[in-house]
């Protein structure tokens, strides 16, 4: 089985400091954040811009500001930054990030209700969009699919050539109006994927470490971090985003999975070695 990979999304654009102090907005505080997870087995910072309000954007001058201070800090971190961006922002909003030229990015793949009256608009027009300019700029892309439909989109772009291999899957789970994030769906997923796909979990609310387990099991890998749950333990919150990534790897352990530092991270990947 492969090393583990550990991503560790910091921040997000939706979960507040009101949520959670820990939440960080600045970019001191997403360095200190990133520099956290890396000491503690991240080897790669999923990444949205904030303002130092905390007002999320896209914009590329600030996400090249974070960018750069997270890579002095961290050299061989890989970062991967959101083309998801915030609830509402339009596709072109969205993609400004990429003329940063990102070593790696998400590549949402399906529109989903995010609760109440939001939606999270991902069209077939706006995934090849996002592909499209991906695979011209070389940047390494995780499929974020939220439910099955989601993965069955990428098997059809796979048909038509636009997302090209090797694929790497992320099943985002637990979001309200998205798939929950029980052992079935997992398995059902999991099972769904074309053959030599990568793939890690990220688990929304109290599903983010009994889907971790599932993965560490399986040979998936797995994304943690304030972005998708705010606590440690029911009702206790976590003090930082390392801490979460500390508790990823104490059930690595518990399974004998290994960890991926950034280098064997790139290789499990299929991406070019830095
Ligand atoms: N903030 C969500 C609307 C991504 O990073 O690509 C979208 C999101 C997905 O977080
Ligand atoms: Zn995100």
């Amino acid at each position: 089985m492969d090393k583990l990979i550990i991503t560790c999304a910091i921040t997000g654009a939706e979960v507040t400091k009101e949520n959670n102090p820990a939440v960080p907005y600045t970019v001191e505080e997403m360095v200190n954040a990133s520099y956290e997870a890396y000491l503690a087995g991240a080897s790669i910072i999923h990444l949205h811009a904030r303002y130092d309000d905390g007002t999320p954007t896209q914009d590329k001058d600030r996400y090249d500001i974070i960018y750069r201070a997270i890579k002095e800090k961290c050299p061989d971190i890989i970062i991967q930054v959101s083309t998801g961006g915030a609830v509402g922002m339009s596709r072109e909003e969205r993609s400004d990030v990429l003329s940063i030229q990102p070593e790696m990015a998400t590549l949402d793949c399906g529109t989903l209700n995010f609760g109440g009256d939001e939606v999270f608009v991902n069209t077939e027009n706006d995934i090849i969009f996002f592909a499209n300019k991906m695979n011209q700029l070389n940047v390494k892309y995780e499929m974020e699919c939220f439910e099955k439909g989601h993965i069955d989109m990428t098997l059809r772009l796979i048909k038509k050539d636009v997302i090209k291999a090797p694929y790497h899957y992320s099943f985002v789970l637990g979001v309200v109006g998205g798939m929950t994030g029980e052992e079935r769906d997992f398995i059902f997923l999991k099972d769904s994927l074309p053959s030599n796909s990568t793939y890690s979990v990220a688990g929304v609310g109290k599903f983010e470490f009994s889907l971790a387990e599932l993965a560490i099991i399986h040979g998936g890998h797995v994304r943690v971090g304030l972005e998708d749950n705010i606590y440690i333990e029911k009702g206790v919150l976590a003090n930082s985003n390392s801490e979460l990534v500390n508790k990823v790897c104490s059930l690595a352990k518990k399974h004998n999975r290994e960890i991926a530092s950034p280098l064997e991270a790139r290789k499990i990947l299929g991406m070019e070695v830095k």
